[in-house]
């Protein structure tokens, strides 16, 4: 009875505490919660909290009381209380720090000016940061690498704070083959990592693009043919919901948001560790090599039948970029084998060959990008991307290729701007081998599919609207076309897709709403749709 009547008593007394809680009480909770946490040696979190409690109430209290506030305000208020908890994790432009957090994106487009830029080095950290968030009701971006050229979807301006992952840095090997990584960590890490383990870990193609947002938009690997999409190996996620809780997703715990983080974006909850499956160290046979431009037909042609070949062999992997002026074709096999592939005979038949920029190695998915970063620098530019899917057809990819040159010679844009666009052809084993894993929200078909990636880069910001036209142009062909010659897939992948593209609802209406489903029961209050600034998300529920 005694007990009874206390906990009831326990039981009101936190939900007027919560309703009517000061936010240093509603932060000391979320830490309690938490008691992993730690801030260093000495000090911990908790204490540093209740020490500034004074602080961060009247801080929140300046707001509370004062109508009409602008996102702004808001923004710099959250700067202002998580600098008092992490003082040393939070830049505002008066720090020198500043400008080397706003530059850190692909794209200079999404070089914005964050009213702070707030670095948490843990989870419980996270949670802390997420609960500041949700009191002061200030705009937030998550920044894993920065690798997503659209504006504002890793990026933000004064408008509000943008959370930099980058000391979530966590990269262990455990033995049972899982790689524990944290949203920090760009795939050349992992690679490393793995491949020290003689381990192969599948993940981009290239070694500075972000885990994070990479696996959560699905991520296209090198040799999809053999494990699937990068995502369909990630064996449990670590979350930080909305309301600051710290929960696991996997087969077995949290199902439906296990898969629906497979390809569902940013929209349920802020990852902050990836368990990926590994698998013995693959050996890789690659060749990268550029080709005359003028050459497209036979080039297309070739593609088409390698395309073909990968029906049958998932050894293949391949990928065609095209520019008005070059093309270049990456050939791999997932074997050492003694002789050059024969599956390749069709580009080796080409006497339209200008440059192996990679010649013909025995290596592996590590050496393999290890050689790609060294042979190309990057270089700073505006970007935008756009994504298509379409069935393989050779008509089609020559069709394209002529309105591609057009759409270059008639908008004379190649004087100020990179257009080009890769083919990334897919098998039907790809779809296979995710379903094997248990399956992913992008609601793939079963075919044998072409991944269209197309991409504008240019300097001058004067210029930014004619590069969009000439990319919408460059979008508008491919639809049409394969549209036309019943051709065009829904898919739009993630990755490679423009800031407008609705790539939710290119998973076909069952993916689109059990996404939405788990936003609605994960996220009720929509934090991750009403204060997150951009991504693709899928908006009111
Ligand atoms: C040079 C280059 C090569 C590429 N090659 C490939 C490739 O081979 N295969 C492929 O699949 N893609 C590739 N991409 C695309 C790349 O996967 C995406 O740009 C991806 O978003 C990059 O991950 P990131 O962590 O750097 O992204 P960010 O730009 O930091 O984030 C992307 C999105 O994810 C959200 N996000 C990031 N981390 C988290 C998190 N922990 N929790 C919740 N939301 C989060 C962000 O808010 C944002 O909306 C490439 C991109 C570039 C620029
Ligand atoms: C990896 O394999 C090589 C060659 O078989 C071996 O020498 C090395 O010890 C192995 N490393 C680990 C960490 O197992
Ligand atoms: C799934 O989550 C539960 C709960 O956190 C955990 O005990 C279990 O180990 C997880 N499974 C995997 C495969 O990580
Ligand atoms: C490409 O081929 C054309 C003729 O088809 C030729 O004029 C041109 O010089 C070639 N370019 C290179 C780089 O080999
Ligand atoms: C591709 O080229 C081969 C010759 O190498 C030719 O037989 C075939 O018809 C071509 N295919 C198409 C679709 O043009
Ligand atoms: C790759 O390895 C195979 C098997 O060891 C060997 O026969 C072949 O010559 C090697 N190829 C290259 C390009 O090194
Ligand atoms: C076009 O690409 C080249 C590298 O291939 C680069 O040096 C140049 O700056 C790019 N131009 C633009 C406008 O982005
Ligand atoms: C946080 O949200 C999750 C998912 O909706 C819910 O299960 C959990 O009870 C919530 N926790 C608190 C403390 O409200
Ligand atoms: C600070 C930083 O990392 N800036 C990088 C932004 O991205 C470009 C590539 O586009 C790099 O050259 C910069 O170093």
């Amino acid at each position: 009875m005694a007990i009874s009547s206390m906990l009831l008593f326990y039981v009101v007394l936190s939900l007027v505490v919560y309703s009517t809680a000061l936010l240093s009480d509603d932060l000391l909770s979320v830490e309690r919660s938490n008691p992993k946490s730690s801030k260093g040696s000495s000090t911990d979190l908790a204490n540093i909290i209740s020490q500034s409690s004074g602080a961060i109430n009247a801080a929140e209290a300046s707001i509370t009381n004062s109508a009409g506030l602008s996102n702004a305000q808001r923004a710099t208020t959250s700067c202002a209380i998580t600098a008092l908890i992490f003082p040393d994790q939070v830049f505002t432009s008066t720090n020198s720090q500043y400008s080397l957090e706003q530059d850190v994106n692909w794209s200079q487009t999404c070089w914005l000016p964050a009213a702070c830029f707030i670095r948490p080095r843990s989870t419980e950290e996270v949670a802390l940061i997420l609960k500041i968030i949700t009191r002061v009701g200030n705009k937030f971006a998550i920044r894993g690498r920065g690798h997503n050229p659209n504006p504002g979807f890793s990026s933000i301006d004064g408008s509000g704070v943008l959370l930099d992952l980058q000391d979530l840095n966590l990269l262990v090997f455990d033995l049972d083959g899982v790689l524990r990584a944290g949203p920090g960590n760009a795939w050349g890490d992992l690679w490393n990592t793995a491949e020290a383990n003689n381990r192969t870990v599948w993940g981009a193609r290239e070694q500075r693009v972000g885990i994070s947002g990479c696996l959560l938009g699905g991520g296209m690997p090198y040799f999809p043919s053999l494990h699937g999409l990068a995502a369909d190996n990630v064996v449990n996620y670590e979350v930080v919901l909305a309301n600051s809780t710290i929960i696991h997703a996997n087969a077995t715990e949290n199902p439906a948001l296990f898969r629906a983080l497979k390809g569902g974006g940013s929209n349920i909850g802020l990852v902050t560790r990836f368990d990926i499956d590994t698998y013995p160290l693959l050996h890789a046979q690659y060749s990268i090599n550029t080709y005359n431009a003028t050459d497209y037909a036979n080039i297309l042609n070739a593609t088409i039948q390698v395309q073909e070949a990968m029906e049958s062999d998932s050894n293949i992997d391949i990928f065609v970029t095209f520019s008005p002026l070059a093309i270049t074709v990456g050939l791999f096999y997932a074997d050492w084998l003694a002789q050059k592939p024969t599956v390749f005979e069709a580009f080796y038949n080409l006497n339209s060959l200008v440059v192996s920029s990679i010649p013909l190695t025995n290596g592996t998915i590590g050496s393999l990008t290890s050689s790609l970063a060294a042979s190309s620098a990057p270089y700073n530019a505006r970007r935008l991307p756009s994504a298509a899917t379409t069935k393989a057809d050779y008509d089609l990819y020559i069709k394209f290729h002529e309105q591609f040159l057009s759409i270059v010679q008639s908008s004379g844009i190649a004087t100020y701007a990179n257009l080009s666009y890769t083919i990334e052809p897919m098998s039907s084993a790809m779809v296979q081998e995710g379903q094997n894993r248990g399956g992913n929200s992008c609601g793939l078909p079963k075919i044998s599919q072409t991944w269209w990636s197309l991409v504008i880069e240019w300097h001058n910001e004067a210029n930014d609207a004619t590069a969009q036209h000439a990319l919408e142009a460059l979008q508008d062909s491919i639809d049409g076309l394969a549209r036309d010659r019943d051709l065009l897939l829904d898919f739009q992948f993630m990755n490679h897709a423009g800031p407008t593209q609705k790539v939710l609802e290119s998973y076909g209406a069952a993916n689109f709403d059990q996404i939405k489903s788990v936003v609605q029961s994960y996220d009720s209050d929509g934090l991750f749709q009403n204060l997150q600034n951009s991504g693709f998300l899928v908006g009111e529920l």
